[in-house]
């Protein structure tokens, strides 16, 4: 009997879950279709500023001029090549810990320890091979695998942003020296100032899928480990030449990017800071009306970043960026102190902050110095971009045109490249946006709808500096990327996506 009831109360509460159940995908079908509509309301909202801008840049061609350096990336697959071709043992995870963080690697076992760590980690990484004699040797064994197992592309922040701005209509002088094998790789539009050399610096990317296996590791997603052993980059062996090419070109633009190659280990001492010397001439060389880009990149050296900081940041008016970039630029300029690794899917009121206290830095510098040194460049725009939006401040009535429109087209860049696709599906799309953002941590900050009647919300707001409390009004664009649900290609984002917003504010 009370087995019976018991039995009734199964079917009962079977009956019922299974009921739960039904409306439990109804609902979620209901919210994915939602999700979808605003996805393709978003979409449509981007697509529309994006073809805005086209009717509104109807000029002559844009002038961009970018410096420095090129390299050839040689793509292999990780895993087969250091097993099959290279024949290497797999060393033992107890060696590898210690030796995690090294800057360079100079013998094999260091390079299998370092490659192992990052490999099972899935974490994107770039070293320098101290040893040319090793380094070369590798690249003969990749050669070994044979032509339809390797991938040679044209490589480097300046030649990719060039082709970018090319490809944006510019007319574009890129500062570069390049061997005869690689110059077919740029389009012949553009105007390249730098010699011709023998051979080209490589970058041997050794690229891995999640899952992939190599003795007793598996990596947990899909990324790439680069080992290079450059001669001409780090010398920045382009800027006499570029800086020549200017004074005949007078661009719009002068983007200065690639300096993170600077490695110390390859200079003698002083030997950098002239070399930064002679980049600080070129922007100071440069008439008032072209404008100037710095485009940071992961810079690991304290000693580095302060060079920078005194010897081209004061110089230019625009900053590009990816959340990393911007926490441990603004560690430097508030604390004197790098940061490494920080949260990929920073919150919009974070790096709006983050933003802001580099400007105010930036600004503060500047009313500090200006007097004493007139070549001094108030900076006017800071570009970030994230994995989940794109966020553009310009202080307004500037120079920057359409920041708006130049923010939903760096969003869709950003799109485009993660996905390897021009066209958009929204059913391909995850969105990490919520439907609104506070535009500051501070208590009370303001909150930004993202809806269809707005897809990139913009505002102006004062920013106050210095000790006299000085304000200047900035106008704040972000604009929400759709993020796609299988990344295919992430290296080399950054390159296109601030090529294409600053291409929109010329
Ligand atoms: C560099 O690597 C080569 C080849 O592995 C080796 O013969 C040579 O001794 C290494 N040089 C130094 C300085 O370690
Ligand atoms: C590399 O090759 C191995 C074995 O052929 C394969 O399992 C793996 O998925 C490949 N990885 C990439 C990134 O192509
Ligand atoms: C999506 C996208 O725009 N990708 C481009 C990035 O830049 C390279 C050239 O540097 C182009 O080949 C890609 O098409």
């Amino acid at each position: 009997m009370v087995k019976m009831t018991a039995l009734r109360y199964m079917g009962w509460i079977t009956g019922f879950s299974v009921f739960t159940a039904f409306l439990s995908i109804i609902y979620q079908a209901f919210l994915s279709l939602q999700a979808l509509n605003r996805t393709t309301v978003l979409l449509a909202g981007l697509l529309a500023l994006e073809s805005g801008l086209k009717k509104t840049n109807l000029g002559p061609a844009p002038k961009v001029a970018i410096g420095y350096g090129a390299c050839t990336d040689l793509q292999i697959n990780a895993t087969e090549f250091l097993e099959t071709y290279y024949k290497l043992r797999v060393p033992l995870s107890e060696r590898m810990a210690a030796q995690s963080s090294m800057e360079i690697v100079k013998t094999e076992d260091e390079l299998l320890q370092s490659f192992a760590y990052y490999f099972q980690n899935g974490a994107a990484a770039e070293r320098m091979m101290a040893n040319g004699t090793l380094f070369r040797q590798l690249v003969e064994y990749a050669k070994i695998m044979g032509e339809e197992r390797i991938h040679w592309y044209m490589g480097g922040n300046a030649p990719l942003m060039a082709v970018r701005f090319f490809m944006e209509g510019a007319d574009v002088l890129l500062g570069a020296h390049m061997s005869k094998k690689l110059r077919p790789l740029l389009p012949k539009e553009i105007h390249l100032a730098g010699h011709e050399i023998p051979d080209d610096d490589i970058h041997l990317i050794l690229e891995y899928k999640a899952g992939d296996g190599w003795g007793p590791y598996r990596a947990p997603r899909a990324n790439r480990y680069i080992l290079h052993n450059d001669k001409n980059n780090p010398h920045l062996r382009s800027v006499e030449q570029l800086t020549d090419a200017l004074k005949d070109y007078h661009p719009q633009l002068l983007v200065v990017s690639g300096l993170q190659m600077m490695d110390m280990f390859t200079f003698q001492p002083g030997e950098r800071e002239a070399r930064l010397q002679q980049v600080k001439w070129q922007l100071i060389s440069q008439p008032k009306d072209t404008l100037h880009h710095f485009e940071m990149a992961s810079y690991v050296e304290l000693q580095l970043l302060q060079q920078l900081q005194q010897l081209v940041l004061p110089y230019v008016d625009s900053l590009g960026m990816n959340e990393q970039e911007l926490s441990n630029l603004q560690q430097v300029l508030s604390y004197g102190r790098i940061t490494m690794a920080t949260d990929w899917n920073p919150r919009i009121a974070m790096t709006l902050d983050k933003m802001r206290q580099v400007f105010i830095s930036l600004l503060e510098d500047y009313e500090h110095e200006h007097i004493r040194d007139a070549k001094r460049r108030r900076i006017s725009r800071i570009h970030v971009h994230t994995l989940a939006y794109q966020a553009i401040l310009t202080i307004s009535r500037s120079q920057w045109k359409n920041t708006k429109a130049a923010a939903a087209k760096a969003a869709l860049t950003a799109h485009r490249y993660v996905c390897k696709s021009q066209f958009i599906n929204p059913e391909s799309v995850l969105q990490v946006l919520d439907d609104s953002f506070a535009t500051s941590t501070q208590d009370q900050a303001p909150r930004m709808r993202i809806n269809a009647a707005n897809p990139v919300p913009c505002w102006q707001e004062y920013i106050q500096y210095g000790k006299d409390f000085q304000r200047i009004e900035v106008e704040i664009c972000v604009a929400p990327v759709l993020v796609c649900r299988v990344a295919r290609k992430t290296a080399g984002a950054g390159d296109n996506i601030s090529a294409s917003g600053l291409a929109a504010q010329l």
